[in-house]
């Protein structure tokens, strides 16, 4: 037989079993959150191409470019929007964070046939 009292127990059970999921769901909202403002915006160097060749971006975000080729490359910025990049070997990475919108023109200074643009939204 159920007592009030064990009844209250359990009453006071499920409202903490229903708190725990609302707080598991605020956690994962949170964490997927934390994953968009993370998110990656990568451009690979690739048979001496920018792949892809114009990204969209929002501002603030950052942009890694990848050298998948076996030249070195670098990245620098036609109107000086960002610094430029060394000069990346294989498998090396550069990274920059955009600032005001815009379009955001680059090239390669040692193949300055090889270019690319960044738009970057609000
Ligand atoms: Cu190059």
């Amino acid at each position: 037989m159920i007592t009030l009292n064990a009844k209250k127990k359990i009453a006071v059970l499920l409202s903490a079993i229903a708190f725990l999921n609302l707080s598991l769901f605020a956690l994962a909202g949170e964490m997927k959150n934390v994953d968009s403002t993370d998110k990656q915006n990568k451009i690979e160097i690739k048979d001496f191409a920018f792949n892809p060749q114009t990204i969209t971006v929002k501002s603030g975000e950052k942009v890694t470019w990848i050298n998948r080729d076996e030249e070195p490359h670098t990245i620098v910025s036609v109107g000086k929007q960002f610094k430029k990049s060394t000069a990346l070997d294989t498998d090396q990475e550069f990274t920059i964070t955009v600032g005001a919108p815009g379009a955001y023109d680059y090239f390669c200074s040692v193949h300055p046939k090889m270019t690319g643009t960044i738009v970057v939204e609000k």
